[in-house]
């Protein structure tokens, strides 16, 4: 076949170097930029099989999200705008890993497993963020797309939302919205401002908002969407990318893990403030008091302020729709115990890894999802988004049951169902505080965070450390999960668990508790824990203070 000839002379353009081996994890191949170069080509042709199989356009993105700027990394997407199927994981895995002698036998393989026909048309959609190292990563995939007879469209520089958005709009020809950037920022800022416009509690300094774009992708597409707004939102964009370098003290998982804001941003206090991380599919708002404190508000608290709206929504609509929010075992005590006890609504608790959290979302009519590191989106069932368009349309309902339903559709279209976008979560977060006349004060008070910290521990093989029960309890190396359940008796409110990262050569090490001092104190002596009985390597872990 004139494809595999081709295919052979192009992976000497990009070979593999022999006995390097890399998975493909919950966030893709991730990794430093000069080890990728293969992995792309090879994802370029994996996402054409995948094309062919599923005989629908296919995403590729090229992004390492908050990683340094030195690395990059390779996501692939699925027909309605969803990450890969788990079972191509493993194939992306195998794929990547075979020596140049054997990269015909592995493509033949996965050929013959999926019983895809070689004369299908593909189609391949392929983005990437501004990393130094995207440009020529990009290509090789491009290369890869090409080698096995692909037609193609690169979508260059990109939000990772924005390419999942495309491959939805392209496979539901056009329904979801139109596959370009423009028809992406008119669908969004035409339903942004049907919801503010009769927002008649909004303020003045409410129609401002500070944007930490990490350096990245966030910040450009940030200044393309402004003039869409049309007013309606002044947004101040720091950290462009024109001086600072991607990530680096800045963006919204340093925002996240430090409790700090970000260098490079200058705000009065009780300033409304969020920053995007490197490839903006997450965000984290903020601001400082007048004494000078920093108050973050995580994505548990976007939930919460999304899902109390949808609520007050859905009841004025006279619409009986289930709605539930997802979180994992990083969400902070109180918010789940705010959004069971207060809110009334159902949690659920997934694993890690935003696939696991949009697959319990789906469960319901209106599924709202999001990590507290700021990812997270809301779905909506079919029969939901139909209910709430008959409802909207009936001439037989009173004025408010109408306009909430109205308000509800303009919801559905400011959010980007496919994945967590930090810039159509920005959206909708000021939306909402528009229809509310809400201050970032009062949405912060809602409920008040239980102190916690973030911890890694480095051992020698992460695999030792196996958990149960969405990643809440370790049930391997032996002893482990006793020695932190007496840890965890020693505090007030207390709760820890630990997790091998799936992004990082790291175990990560969680713990809230009643004050600042015992959720260190409480993170450090569970660092310890890990470090003894998991294999740590290097220094003991030292306390915080
Ligand atoms: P790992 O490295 O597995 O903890 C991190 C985030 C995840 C998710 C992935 C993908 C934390 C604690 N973990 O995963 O939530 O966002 O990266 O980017 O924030
Ligand atoms: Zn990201």
């Amino acid at each position: 076949m004139a494809h595999f000839e081709e295919v052979l002379k192009q992976s000497n353009v990009h070979p593999k170097p022999a006995g390097l081996v890399l998975q493909y994890g919950t966030a893709g191949f991730r990794t430093n930029a000069k080890q990728l170069d293969h992995i792309m080509f090879r994802m370029g042709m994996l996402a054409t099989l995948r094309s062919k199989k599923t005989k629908a356009t296919i995403g590729v993105m090229v992004t390492a999200s908050h990683n340094p700027e030195e690395d990059n990394g390779v996501k692939l997407i699925d027909p309605m705008g969803e990450m890969l199927t788990p079972a191509w994981e493993d194939y992306a895995t195998q794929l990547a890993n075979v020596e140049q002698e054997e990269l015909l036998t592995s493509l033949k393989d996965i050929i013959e497993k999926e019983a895809i026909q070689m004369s299908q048309e593909a189609n391949v959609f392929v983005g990437k963020d501004t990393r130094s190292s995207s440009a020529r990563l990009s290509q090789a995939v491009v290369d890869g797309v090409i080698a096995l007879g692909s037609q193609l469209k690169d979508y260059g520089l990109v939000t990772t939302p924005q390419l999942h958005y495309m491959v939805c709009c392209q496979n539901t020809q056009g329904k979801y919205g139109e596959a370009t950037l423009k028809g992406y920022y008119s669908k969004l800022c035409q339903a942004f401002i049907h919801l503010t416009k009769n927002a008649s509690n909004r303020t003045d300094d409410q129609k401002h908002i500070y944007v930490d774009g990490a350096n990245g992708i966030g910040a450009l597409k940030m200044r393309e969407m402004e003039s869409h707004l049309k007013n309606d939102l002044r947004i101040s964009i720091f950290n462009d990318g024109s001086r600072g370098k991607l990530n680096h003290e800045c963006g919204a998982d340093f925002v996240k893990v430090q409790q700090k804001p970000p260098t490079g941003i200058k705000i009065n206090s009780g300033d409304r403030c969020c920053s995007f991380d490197g490839d903006a599919d997450r965000i984290v708002y903020y601001y400082t008091d007048s004494q000078g404190l920093f108050h973050l508000l995580d994505g548990d608290k976007i939930a919460s302020l999304i899902s109390s709206f949808l609520k007050e929504l859905t009841t004025q609509a006279g619409l009986d729709l289930v709605i539930a929010v997802v979180q994992t075992a990083y969400a902070n005590g109180s918010s789940t115990r705010y959004l069971e006890d207060t809110m009334k609504v159902i949690v659920r608790c997934t694993k890690t890894g935003v696939k696991h959290l949009h697959h319990a979302a789906q469960e319901f009519d209106i599924g709202v999802y999001f990590e507290a590191n700021g990812h997270g989106t809301v779905l909506f069932s079919k029969a939901a988004e139909e209910k709430i368009r008959q409802r909207a349309e009936d001439a037989n309902i009173n004025d408010e049951m109408k306009k909430a339903a109205l308000l509800l559709q303009s919801t559905i279209n400011v959010i980007n169902q496919t994945v967590g976008d930090a810039i159509a979560d920005m959206l909708l977060v000021e939306a909402i505080l528009a229809v509310r006349g809400m201050t970032v004060k009062q949405w912060d008070a809602i409920y008040s965070d239980l102190p916690n910290r973030q911890l890694k521990v480095k051992v020698s093989d992460r695999r030792v450390i196996d958990t149960t029960d969405a990643e809440r309890q370790a049930v391997s190396p032996a002893g482990l999960q006793e020695a932190i359940d007496s840890l965890v008796k020693k505090y007030r409110q207390a709760r820890s668990f630990v997790r091998p990262s799936g992004t990082e050569d790291v175990v990560r090490v969680y713990a809230e508790a009643d004050t600042q001092e015992s959720a260190d104190a409480l993170a450090h002596e569970v660092s310890l824990a890990v470090y003894r009985l998991a294999g740590g390597v290097g220094h003991e872990p030292k306390p915080l203070h």
